[in-house]
């Protein structure tokens, strides 16, 4: 049995710093954008965010100019990601990789950020997780299973004893198409194809953790 945590909305909150960098160039391109529309850019890679974020401007543009605004929106978010502490972790999970670290479990990271390794750096986690597998490595994004079968492949470990952790749909959904059990972060209305939905890491139940270690 291993774990593959997904990162932002499970590790730590990223989502608000990449509100503030879509938002930014939502306003210099004319495009109204708001909390609501961000909730959809949640576990979608950064290209398929700036096509939604396009599709609510209504706006058709050039190669380089979505180049030129994916270098831009990433340099801002950077300069919020720069200045991460592990403050920043949420809640409940530094006690629940001591609880997997206490049991031998291996865990990877998931994530389909390609600054994946630079976040868990700055937040001190970078040296507890056996693998990590980022939006660099992967070609196909959340929903495909890509990202996770990767994660499986690295912790030399089968598909079916892993269990995911996420907060997104496509994440979830992704868990299911790789053949693994998940526990889903966030809304049960939304994330129903989860195995069992806690509202924030830190309600996770460790008895439920426990039982799925004892029945592998
Ligand atoms: P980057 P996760 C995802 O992280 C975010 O939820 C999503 O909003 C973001 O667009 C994506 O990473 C790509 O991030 O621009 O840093 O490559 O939830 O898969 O850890
Ligand atoms: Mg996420």
């Amino acid at each position: 049995m291993a774990f593959i945590f997904d990162l932002d909305g499970v590790i730590v909150d990223t989502a608000k710093y990449h509100y503030l960098a879509w938002h930014q160039l939502a306003d210099r391109l004319g495009i109204p954008f708001n909390k609501a529309d961000n909730e959809r850019l949640k576990g979608v890679s950064r290209v398929q965010s700036l096509e939604l974020l396009l599709s609510l401007g209504g706006r058709r543009i050039s190669a380089a100019e979505k180049q030129q605004y994916l270098e831009e929106k990433n340099r801002q978010y950077l300069s919020f990601v720069h200045k991460m502490t592990t403050d920043e972790i949420l809640p409940g999970v530094p006690a629940l990789l001591d609880f997997l670290d206490a049991n031998h479990i291996r865990y990877a990271l998931g994530s389909a950020s390609k600054n994946a390794a630079l976040i868990l750096q700055k937040v001190g986690l970078y040296e507890r997780f056996s693998a990590i597998v980022d939006g660099n490595e992967v070609a196909q994004a959340k929903p495909a299973p890509e990202v996770f079968l990767l994660g499986a492949q690295k912790l030399k470990v089968q598909a079916q004893d892993c269990v995911v952790v996420e907060d997104a749909i496509a994440g979830v959904e992704a868990a299911r198409a790789a053949g693994m059990k998940c526990i889903g972060i966030g809304d049960k209305e939304v994330l129903g194809k989860a195995d069992i939905v806690f509202k924030e890491m830190a309600d996770i139940d460790i008895n439920y953790i426990k039982n799925l270690i004892n029945n592998d």
